[in-house]
């Protein structure tokens, strides 16, 4: 039997607009703060990483920026950089804009190239470091990158602004793997009993399931954006605490603010179930439905 293809993600821009920091917060569940203290290091060449989440490969591609590396890319390279890419993440430095001609030119080369290999590849294209830059001007810069980049007929592109002090940056990368995972029957058979869960379950409004890098692979219901954050904050401290109480058993926790109730459960593939509830909803009764659901949704893992 054939092992079907893995996933394969391209992580592509100018030096030093972000790419590896977001790998490693992403995909390899570094924290953010850590990163004010380090030194920028470039990348040579390329990195790939082959990750496993929910049964699926995925491989992630960060791509060297500097000048030589993307014409290789783009150059000699292509066939091998941009056959069957199911995403391309293109990342532009907002603190950086005065090389924004320099990103574009390279951005459309790259299209180019995807049009060529991998049409159907799902293209995003990332206006890093959004948290530089003062809130209300980031819709205003969004647009002007959105006018400014030449984007060839053909190619499909979404544009996010997004920073890794936040859950933006987790949204963009959760929404890949969700389409990307979708098409497989596990996903899709715990993406129809999350659905009917938050059908049937009023009480509880919104659900996600996260890996442990704290990437939200499964969402449904409402209120999901407002999970990642605080399941990011749990995911960081639970080894500790495994450690602590010495246990091999699921942990699980709630957190509790003045409007809402947050209930955590570890599942089995080291994915951590979450959900958010209105404190009007009897505690008990979000805990044993929550629990219910992390029964579930482990016998289809
Ligand atoms: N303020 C802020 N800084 C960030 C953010 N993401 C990354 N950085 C910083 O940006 C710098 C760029 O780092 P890298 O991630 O190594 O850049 P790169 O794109 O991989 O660079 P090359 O490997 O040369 O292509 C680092 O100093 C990071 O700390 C962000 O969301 N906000
Ligand atoms: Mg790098």
């Amino acid at each position: 039997m054939s092992l079907p293809p893995s996933n394969k993600i391209l992580l592509m821009g100018l030096y030093q607009s972000g790419k590896s920091t977001v790998k490693s917060v992403v995909f390899e569940g570094k924290n953010p703060q850590d990163f004010l203290k380090s030194a920028y290091k470039a990348t040579i060449n390329y990195h790939r990483d082959i990750k496993q989440f929910v049964g699926t490969e995925f491989q992630v591609f960060d791509l060297g920026g500097q000048e030589n590396f993307l014409k290789d890319f783009t150059g000699e390279k292509a066939p091998f950089i941009f056959s069957d890419v199911k995403s391309l993440v293109w990342v532009i430095d907002v603190n950086n804009v005065e090389n924004i001609s320099l990103s574009n030119f390279y951005f459309n080369k790259a299209m180019q190239k995807i049009l060529e290999y991998s049409p159907d590849a799902l293209i995003y294209c990332i206006l890093h470091k959004a948290d530089l830059i003062l809130p209300h001007m980031v819709d205003d810069v969004l647009t002007s990158i959105k006018e400014y980049f030449d984007v060839p007929e053909g190619i499909k592109i979404e544009y996010h602004a997004t920073s890794i002090f936040d859950q933006s940056i987790f949204k963009v990368f959760g929404e890949i793997m969700k389409t990307l995972l979708a098409t497989t029957h596990t996903a899709s058979t715990v993406s129809k009993l999350l659905l009917n869960f938050i059908g049937s379950t009023k009480e509880i409004s919104g659900v996600t399931i996260l890996t442990q890098e704290g990437l939200p692979v499964f969402e449904e219901g409402e209120m999901v954006d407002k999970i990642i954050i605080p399941a990011n904050l749990w995911l960081s401290t639970s080894e500790r605490l495994k450690e602590e109480f010495s246990t091999s058993q699921q942990l699980k926790s709630t957190l509790e603010t003045d409007d809402f109730v947050f209930v955590f459960q570890q599942l089995k593939e080291k994915l951590l179930l979450t959900g958010v509830a209105r404190k009007v909803a009897p505690l008990q009764f979000v805990l044993l439905k929550m629990e219910q659901l992390t029964e579930q949704v482990n016998s289809l893992l």
